[in-house]
C-alpha cells in the first residue's frame, strides 16, 4: 500500500517508517497521523516487523502538528473531532519497540511523537522544543506530561514557558535522549541497533517494555510485583531454555519466540 506522507522500508524484521512531508518540514497533519496509525496496527499482529523505527530527513524529523491545518478551527471543532487522541492512545499503546530517530527539528508534536516512543536516537544537529507557547496554545499529546519526566520539572517548565530549543548533547546529557549517532550513516546506525533488539526473544522485548511502561503508572511496589510476575512467567519459555543453556554452552542463542 502507498502512503501519501510516508516512505516505507523493510530491512528484514525491521520497518523504518520515514516521515515524508518536505515541503512543511514533516509538519504532522491528520493524514500523517492516521497513516502512521495504520501502519501500526498493520504491523502489530505482523510477525515479519519486530522493531519499528520512525524518523525525519536529515533536517529535520517533524517541526510539529501542522498549523496551517489547526489555524482555523475553534474549541468546539478540537474537542468534536477530539483531534489526535485516537491516533496518540494508538501510538502510546503499541507493543512492540519503537524507536525514534532524530536529526533536525523535532518540535512541538514532533517531540511528543518522539517521546511516544520508546528510545530516542539523536545526531548532533537535532533540536527538540515545545514552542506551542508562542502561537498562544499549549502542548497537546502529552509534551507536559512525558517531558518533566525525562527532564525533570525545572527544565520542562523552561522549554514550555520559553518555547526554547534543546540541542542533542543537552538532551542526551539530560536523559531525554539515549545516545547521539553520527549524522552519517544515521538511518544505517537505527536499523543496525534495531536488528540488535529484533534478534531478542520476542516475548522478552514485549515483557520489558510492558514492565518499564508500567513504572510510569504505578508506584514502586506495585511495579516491582509487576515485573517479578512477568520475570517468573519467562520460564516457562523454550526461549529462557535457550538463552541459559546457550551461556552455559558458550554460544550465541537462536530465539524462537516460544
Ligand atoms: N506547520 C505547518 N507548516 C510548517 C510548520 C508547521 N508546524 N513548520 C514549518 N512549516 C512550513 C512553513 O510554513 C514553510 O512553508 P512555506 O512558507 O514554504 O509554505 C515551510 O514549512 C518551511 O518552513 P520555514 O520557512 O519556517 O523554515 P525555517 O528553516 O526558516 O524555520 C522552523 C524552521 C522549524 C524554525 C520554523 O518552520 C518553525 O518555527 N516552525 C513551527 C514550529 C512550531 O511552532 N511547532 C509547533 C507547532 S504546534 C493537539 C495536540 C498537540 C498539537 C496539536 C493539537 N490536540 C490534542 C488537539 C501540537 C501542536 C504543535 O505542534
Amino acid at each position: 500500500m502507498a502512503y501519501e506522507t510516508l516512505i516505507l522500508e523493510h530491512h528484514e524484521t525491521v520497518l523504518l517508517i520515514k516521515l515524508n512531508r518536505p515541503e512543511s518540514l514533516n509538519a504532522i497533519n491528520n493524514k500523517m497521523l492516521m497513516e502512521i496509525c495504520t501502519v501500526l496496527k498493520k504491523s502489530s499482529t505482523d510477525i515479519n516487523v519486530r522493531v519499528i523505527i520512525i524518523t525525519g530527513s536529515e533536517k529535520f524529523f517533524a517541526a510539529g502538528a501542522d498549523i496551517k491545518e489547526m489555524e482555523k478551527k475553534n474549541s468546539t471543532e478540537m474537542y468534536l473531532e477530539d483531534y489526535f487522541t485516537n491516533e496518540h492512545n494508538i501510538i502510546s499503546s503499541y507493543r512492540k519497540p519503537l524507536i525514534a530517530g532524530v536529526s533536525g527539528y523535532a518540535l512541538g508534536g514532533g517531540c511528543e511523537l518522539a517521546m511516544m516512543c520508546d528510545i530516542i536516537y539523536a545526531t548532533k544537529t537535532a533540536k527538540f522544543g515545545q514552542p506551542e507557547i508562542n502561537l498562544g496554545v499549549m502542548a497537546g499529546i502529552g509534551g507536559t506530561q512525558r517531558l518533566p519526566k525525562s527532564v525533570g520539572k525545572s527544565k520542562a517548565m523552561d522549554m514550555h514557558l520559553t518555547g526554547r530549543y534543546m540541542d542533542a548533547e543537552e538532551a542526551e546529557r539530560v536523559g531525554l535522549v539515549s545516545r547521539v549517532l553520527p549524522e552519517k550513516d544515521f538511518q544505517i546506525k537505527l536499523i543496525e541497533i534495531a536488528k540488535k533488539i529484533s534478534d531478542k526473544s520476542l516475548t522478552s522485548i514485549l515483557a520489558i517494555k510492558e514492565a518499564i511502561n508500567i513504572s510510569y503508572e504505578t508506584n514502586l511496589s506495585s511495579g516491582i510485583n509487576f515485573e517479578r510476575r512477568k520475570f517468573h512467567s519467562l520460564f516457562s519459555t523454550e526461549d529462557q531454555k535457550e538463552g541459559m543453556a546457550a551461556f552455559v554452552e558458550k554460544r550465541t542463542p537462536k530465539f524462537s519466540d516460544r
